[in-house]
């Protein structure tokens, strides 16, 4: 490690949080079949527990992710080349980010998300850990459009997004193409994107993934109600609703619910919603991709599927993915 004094991170602040949470719950609860959008789950408690499930031994994306990366960062670095902008959306921990940086050496790392907490903290052990590395944090939801702030340091040649964790599965199809194409026109002709996909697999193993026997899953999927609860002024009763996972084979994507056990009457600031009894919240969805369903899809937002790598046990897939000059 460089021991020189690191910069502290530049921060840029795009988010404005509290009203679009309300606008989201209100309008999620207020369809024929509720729904409440995955990004919310990430509060400090919720981050917490997300850790944990990555360290589960029935999860294994996390570590078959972080496989390929030990194994293959440097081949990427090198189909990538030299004096590249990495902008990272989603921080997590940033093991991954860490392997990837090493290997690349970029001149400039940016990483955007929509919790602030984490963000810093990830941002600001980058920073001094990287110190020639050129930190622009910015807070920002990144599934809706945003401009990309002057970045510090040196110009890049290339820039690239990082999109690690298999966070896109979170998107239907047509979600996922439109936000694929976002990014290609963010990072611009001679540009990429290095982007992590849960593999399809047996039904099984995606089913004990996401119904782990310590009971974290469920724990993360019911705190996004109590997360509700501390911050918009909701009175969700946490025992009258029950986690439910389980592998949609039809449509290739994992689904978490939370089933309201009786017929019950909740209030989220001033407005009242109405369960009945087995009536589900659909909290997540976790799309699995073969190698070419997702290039057919990366194509389709114009970007060249350049190459791809798995782990060992082929359980998990990280593209590159090329604009053309
Ligand atoms: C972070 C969206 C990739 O879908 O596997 C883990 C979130 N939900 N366990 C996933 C999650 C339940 C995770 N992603």
């Amino acid at each position: 490690m460089d021991r020189r004094t690191a910069a502290a991170p530049a921060f840029v602040d795009l988010h404005r949080d509290a009203d679009s949470f309300l606008e989201e719950v209100t309008a999620g609860l207020s369809r024929p079949l509720k729904e409440l959008p995955p990004k919310y789950f990430y509060d400090e408690r919720g981050s917490e527990l997300f850790e944990a499930i990555c360290g589960l031994p029935e999860y294994y994306p996390t570590r078959a992710e972080l496989e390929i990366m030990r194994d293959h960062a440097g081949e990427m670095a090198r189909h990538l080349g030299p004096a590249c902008a990495v902008i990272e959306y989603g921080s997590g921990s940033g093991r991954k980010t860490r392997l990837l940086l090493k290997a690349l050496s970029p001149v400039a790392y940016v990483p955007i998300d929509i919790a602030r907490e984490q963000l810093q903290v990830t941002a600001a052990g980058i920073a001094a850990e990287f110190s020639r590395l050129a930190v622009t944090a910015v807070c920002a939801d990144y599934s809706r459009s945003f401009r990309l702030p002057q970045l510090a340091g040196p110009p890049a040649r290339r820039r690239v997004v990082y999109f690690p964790g298999s966070t896109i599965g979170n998107l239907s199809l047509p979600e996922a193409a439109g936000f694929l194409a976002n990014a290609r026109r963010l990072v611009g002709p001679g540009g990429g994107m290095l982007v992590g996909v849960d593999l399809k697999k047996d039904a099984a193993r995606l089913n004990a993934a996401y119904n782990d026997a310590r009971g974290i899953t469920a724990a993360f999927n019911l705190n996004l109600l109590a997360r509700i609860n501390r911050e918009l002024d909701a009175d969700f009763d946490l025992a009258s609703f029950r986690h439910h996972a389980f592998y949609n084979d039809t449509l290739s994507r994992i689904e978490m619910h939370l089933v309201s056990l009786a017929d019950q009457r909740v209030r989220v600031g001033g407005a009242g919603f109405g369960f009945r009894g087995g009536e589900t919240i659909h909290t997540e969805n976790s799309y699995k991709y073969s190698l070419d369903e997702f290039r057919v899809l990366a194509e389709s937002a114009g970007f060249e599927p350049r190459h791809s790598w798995t782990d060992g046990g082929r359980l998990f897939a990280v593209h590159y993915l090329a604009v053309p000059e």
